[in-house]
C-alpha cells in the first residue's frame, strides 16, 4: 500500500534538505517505494487533527492503511522492515548492530546537535548565550571525535550503507558548514551518502516543495 507522509508546507530551512521527512523520503526512495506527501501549513501543526497523528504536533507522520507512525527513526525502521535487502542487513547480528546505529544517531548525536541549533536561534542573545554555546560545542566536539574514530577510513559505519548511515547522515548535515568540518572524514561520509541516488530523488522532491510555495507566495 502507497504510504502519505507529512511535510512542511513552507519549511523554513528554505529547502537546504534539513526538515526531517528528509529521512522519510530517503529511506522510501532507497526502498523504491512510491509515496504520497500531504503539505501541514504552520498554523496547522498543534491542531488536534494532526496532533492525532503526530502528538507533539510535528512533521514527518507517516500513514499506511490503519497504522500511523510519528519519529523519523521508527518510520525508517518501519520501512526498513517494510522492504527487507534495502535499508537492513539479512544477518541478524548485522541488523541488530544497525539498528544500534540508528539509535545513536538520535539518542546520541542529535541531542548535542539540536542544543547547538536552539542555542544559535533562540539563546544568542541571552546573557549567558555564548557561555553555553562553549559547552554545548565541547560536548558536541567530543561527540563528533568519537564518531571520526570509529568510522576511521570506512565508507560506512558497519559494512554496507544501511538504515544507521541514513540516520547518521541526516543528523550530521545539520552541521554543515559548521563544527562538523573539523572531521574531514565525516564531512566525506555525508558526501558519499548524499551522491546516492535515492539521497538525490528525495532531496529534488523536498526542494520542489519549497520552490513552488515560493513561487505561488
Ligand atoms: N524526534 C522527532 C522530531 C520531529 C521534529 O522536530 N520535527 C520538526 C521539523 S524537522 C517540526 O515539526 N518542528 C515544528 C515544531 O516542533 O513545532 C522526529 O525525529 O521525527
Amino acid at each position: 500500500m502507497k504510504p502519505t507522509i507529512t511535510a512542511f508546507a513552507v519549511s523554513p530551512d528554505k529547502g537546504q534538505g534539513l526538515a526531517r521527512d528528509m529521512r522519510v523520503r530517503w529511506a522510501l526512495e532507497e526502498a523504491g517505494q512510491d509515496y504520497d506527501v500531504r503539505l501541514v501549513p504552520w498554523e496547522d501543526f498543534k491542531t488536534p487533527a494532526h496532533k492525532a497523528l503526530q502528538p507533539f504536533g510535528q512533521i514527518p507522520t507517516y500513514e499506511e492503511g490503519d497504522l500511523v507512525l510519528f519519529e523519523s527513526g521508527a518510520i525508517v525502521l518501519h520501512i526498513a522492515e517494510m522492504h527487507p535487502g534495502t535499508l537492513l542487513p539479512d544477518d541478524p547480528d548485522a541488523r541488530a548492530r544497525a539498528i544500534t546505529w540508528m539509535f545513536a544517531a538520535v539518542g546520541t548525536i542529535e541531542q548535542p546537535v539540536v542544543d547547538h541549533e536552539v542555542n544559535e536561534y533562540f539563546e544568542s542573545d541571552k546573557p549567558w548565550g555564548a557561555e553555553r554555546r562553549k559547552d554545548i560545542d565541547e560536548r558536541l566536539r567530543t561527540r563528533l571525535g568519537d564518531l571520526w574514530a570509529r568510522l576511521g577510513e570506512a565508507d560506512w559505519l558497519d559494512g554496507d550503507f544501511s538504515a544507521g548511515d541514513l540516520m547518521m547522515v541526516e543528523v550530521l548535515l545539520r552541521l554543515e558548514g559548521q563544527l562538523i568540518d573539523e572531521f574531514p572524514n565525516l564531512v566525506a561520509y555525508c558526501d558519499r551518502a548524499r551522491a546516492r541516488p535515492a539521497f538525490q530523488r528525495a532531496f529534488a522532491a523536498q526542494r520542489k516543495v519549497f520552490e513552488d510555495a515560493s513561487k505561488s507566495a
